[in-house]
């Protein structure tokens, strides 16, 4: 079982460390004949940065490398060993799974993030993940603009075995929030998982809605949302940090989810991001199904970017 885990999300690296690896083998065959020098340590710079790493990192391992093992003749399986373990020790400290609040029936979980990242398929697929735990999630159609979203979530609901709580055409999202919490607490479910809209080319219309959900929600529940995730869509590389920018200032986002990694040469936009802000990396999504959460393994992950 762990080994199928760990296996899918490599295989969803794929690409990833094809690209970062391309970038190392030229630097291995630089090394081999020259050692570890300023010009080899350029190049294996430049492959980081353009695997999406980011400046910041780059700098660091390079600066690492400099100082460990500048003009020493290296392999290239020590030079993957020494990256795997610099980036694993970015991603160590943000790699914690969703943790539930067993106190809070329901906890209320805010799922946000702009259009087309994965929102409405991670909420499936965490919903499914929770009926195998033997809990009861209850999911939120708070995408309530397209009918499209509303179905989606209701064909999620019926594949997991979770009911979905929608309004009609155009409900307001936040009324329904409350609705659903207030049923959700009635029926004494675990957790509540609420969908939204995903619109930024309206920021403040967004902004608005997304606070209202909340506002209304404390009428209920005080401390609640008890999380707010961000899904995040890795194929879109640098552009998930700016996404992370925006959505912080509007709500106070406690987690990220990074979707798309099967299909991705952007899995090392989790180390900027790790880097950047730091927040917690609770899962990744490797593929369309219900079983393609995974949780969120720094060392596993760090390997995988850089090809071991
Ligand atoms: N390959 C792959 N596809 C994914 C993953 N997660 C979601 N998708 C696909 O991405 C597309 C968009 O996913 P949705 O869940 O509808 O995204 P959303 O954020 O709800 O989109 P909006 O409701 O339009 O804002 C769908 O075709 C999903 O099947 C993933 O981890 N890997
Ligand atoms: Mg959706």
């Amino acid at each position: 079982m762990a080994l199928g885990v760990f296996s899918r999300l490599k295989e969803g690296l794929t690409r990833s460390t094809q690209k970062l690896g391309e970038g190392l083998s030229n630097l291995t065959a630089v090394v081999r004949n020259r050692r570890l020098d300023d010009e080899a340590l350029e190049e294996l710079e430049d492959a980081l940065i353009s695997a999406d790493l980011g400046t910041e990192v780059a700098r660091r391992v390079i600066g690492s490398f400099r100082r460990s093992r500048f003009g020493k003749e290296v392999t290239d399986e020590e030079i993957r060993q020494a990256l795997a373990d610099e980036l694993a020790a970015i991603l160590e400290p943000v790699a914690h799974p969703l943790r539930l609040d067993p106190a809070k029936k329901p906890h209320v979980v805010l799922v946000v993030g702009v259009n087309g990242t994965g929102k409405t398929t991670t909420i499936g697929k965490m919903a499914q993940a929770y009926r195998e735990q033997g809990l009861r999630p209850v999911l939120v159609a708070g995408d309530t603009f397209r009918a499209a979203a509303v179905e989606q979530l209701q064909i999620w609901g019926e594949r997991v075995g979770a009911p979905v709580i929608a309004g009609g055409p155009n409900a307001d999202a936040a009324g329904l929030a409350f609705d659903a919490l207030t049923r959700a607490q009635a029926q004494g479910a675990d957790v509540l998982l609420i969908d939204t809209a995903g619109r930024l080319h309206n920021r403040s219309v967004l902004m608005d809605e997304l606070r209202k959900i909340i506002r209304v929600l404390r009428k209920q529940d005080e401390t609640a949302p008890h999380s707010v995730l961000l899904v995040l869509d890795a194929t879109t590389g640098q552009n998930a940090m700016q996404q992370v920018r925006v959505f912080k200032e509007m709500v106070d986002v406690t987690g990220l989810v990074v979707t798309k990694l099967d299909g991705s040469a952007r899995g090392g936009i989790v180390v900027a991001l790790a880097e950047t802000f730091g927040l917690p990396v609770h899962a990744v999504g490797v593929g369309e199904k219900a079983s393609d959460l995974r949780p969120f393994e720094a060392g596993d992950f760090a390997q995988g970017l850089v090809g071991m």
